[in-house]
């Protein structure tokens, strides 16, 4: 058995373009992983039936699956991926606990407090019975708090743990989300200039194209005979 066949497993990544899995495509695309990237459609509510609750109970991207079993939660899925190749660099080599765990902090920062402030933002509707405008003022207002503490630790390097990480890619998902639901960046150099400066990395240019790709097959899914 070959060292590659040891630490390769099969992949198959879910994934909906301009959902926060771009950030494991971009992931897979840096560690020079193969794997098979499956589109579901957030759209047509492709996540909500009966096929997609078999990888993920609650309907969402991503899930990973790794030699068929299921990997979900996207910074799971991305701490899995920079683990199984550490010679890729998604993460500072440092491996202290404390490293560790400013990582962690850092992925959690992304999933469990900047994910629901922009969906509240991009998708008020979704989270509220009662007024969606309301939602999307108290969002607003989060938001600001939160990205000018992005600001602030992104001003000394321009990265959220001194070089660049899968953090920043994760960080840039919720400014893309935030920036096209109309949030205003013009204050925030650190976070506006944040794509920018990660597509100095290869890795980054593929995931935005494989982005276009993944749009163009979902349109063509809509239209078939066009
Ligand atoms: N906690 C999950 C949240 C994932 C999530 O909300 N993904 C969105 C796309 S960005 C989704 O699949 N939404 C579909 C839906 O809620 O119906 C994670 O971090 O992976």
């Amino acid at each position: 058995m070959t060292t590659q066949d040891r630490t390769t497993p099969h992949l198959v990544l879910y994934h909906f373009p301009g959902a926060c899995s771009q950030v494991c495509v971009f992931a897979l695309e840096h560690a020079g992983l193969p794997y098979e990237l499956r589109l579901v459609d957030l759209r047509s509510g492709e996540q909500a039936r009966p096929a997609y609750a078999a990888v993920s109970a609650l309907g969402k991207v991503p899930a990973l699956l790794v030699d068929g079993a299921v990997l979900t939660e996207n910074a799971a899925i991305q701490t899995f991926v920079a683990a199984l190749r550490p010679e890729a660099g998604l993460f500072p080599p440092d491996s202290s606990p404390l490293a560790a765990g400013r990582r962690q902090a850092g992925l959690s920062l992304c999933g469990g407090t900047l994910h629901p402030i922009v969906r509240g933002l991009a998708n008020p509707g979704r989270i509220t019975d009662g007024d969606p405008e309301g939602v999307r003022r108290k969002s607003l207002q989060l938001a600001q708090k939160s990205f000018a503490h992005a600001e602030a630790v992104l001003s000394e390097t321009g990265w959220w743990l001194g070089t660049w990480s899968l953090v920043d890619v994760y960080l840039n998902w919720a400014v893309s989300v935030a920036a096209s639901s109309g949030f205003d960046f013009s204050g925030l150099p650190a976070l506006q200039g944040l794509r920018s400066r990660l597509s100095e990395i290869p890795a980054f240019r593929r995931m935005l194209a494989i982005e276009a790709e993944c749009q163009a097959a979902l349109a063509q899914r809509a239209s078939p005979h066009p």
